[in-house]
């Protein structure tokens, strides 16, 4: 007897509807609830760091609160598919952190955050991180009302990345390269990433940290110092 093929990629969750605009509608009401954040936050920076899993985003920022925490007021608002674990190691650094479980999803989503500002004291804070959940695809269509989007990318993951995944870089305003203490031991090219990179996003930053070994991370806090600045500034003129 032949049994019909039914591939795992062909299947669609029991309810679901199939429509050229749902995509376009998911997005536009994912729009207007970023534009309330924006409105929400008017006087911190908010920064979105997305890349793959583990390339180093709980890590880059649990040294940058070690860092920075005397000169800057921070929070995090960490997404995790499960666990609540990054959240756990950034109040483990004396960081103000909540984490958003997302049940499964692999991005996280406007509505996501405005909930959780609700659960999170943000007062006097300057800086607001969210981590986003480790993926370098969903998270690059979803604005989440941040001033800045950083993409990590770490050495072990291939320089390949920027031209796999381009909206990721070309939506994202500066280029982590992490884990940069192993850049002797696998083959990676941070010319030939950066050029990449640039290919698809002209005005992308790139910066090689290791927030293990601490090269490049004087760089990447003084970006974060002076891009603080920058938008107190802004507001200030307003
Ligand atoms: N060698 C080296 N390892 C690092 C560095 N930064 C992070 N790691 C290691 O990489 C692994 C993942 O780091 P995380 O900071 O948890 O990465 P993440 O991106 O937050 O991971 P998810 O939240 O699961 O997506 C851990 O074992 C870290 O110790 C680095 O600069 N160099
Ligand atoms: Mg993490």
């Amino acid at each position: 007897m032949n049994t019909p093929i039914n591939p795992k990629s062909n299947r669609m969750p029991v309810g679901s509807v199939q429509c050229d605009n749902t995509t376009l509608n998911l997005l536009k009401a994912n729009d207007f609830v970023a534009k309330a954040i924006r409105e929400r936050l008017p006087d911190m920076l908010v920064i979105n760091v997305c890349s793959s899993p583990g390339s180093g985003k709980t890590s880059l920022m649990q040294e940058t609160g070690r860092r920075l925490r005397d000169k800057i007021n921070m929070a995090v608002l960490v997404g995790d598919p499960e666990t609540d674990r990054d959240a756990i190691r950034m109040k483990e650094v004396g960081i103000n952190a909540l984490q958003i479980v997302t049940g499964g999803m692999c991005h996280i989503e406007a509505q996501m955050i405005l909930q959780a500002l609700d659960h999170i004291d943000l007062t006097g804070v300057d800086l607001l991180f969210i981590e986003n959940v480790g993926n370098l695809v969903c998270p690059a269509a979803f604005d989440l009302g941040e001033d800045i989007r950083v993409t990590l990318l770490a050495a072990t993951e291939g320089d390949d990345k920027p031209k796999k995944y381009p909206r990721m870089f070309l939506t994202s305003e500066l280029m982590v390269i992490s884990k940069s203490d192993l850049l002797p031991y696998v083959p990676f090219s941070v010319e030939a990433v950066t050029k990449d990179a640039r290919e698809v996003n002209p005005t992308i930053e790139v910066i090689s940290i290791s927030s293990l070994k601490g090269d490049g991370m004087d760089e990447w806090c003084e970006w974060l110092v002076t891009k603080v600045n920058e938008k107190k500034t802004s507001q200030v003129a307003i």
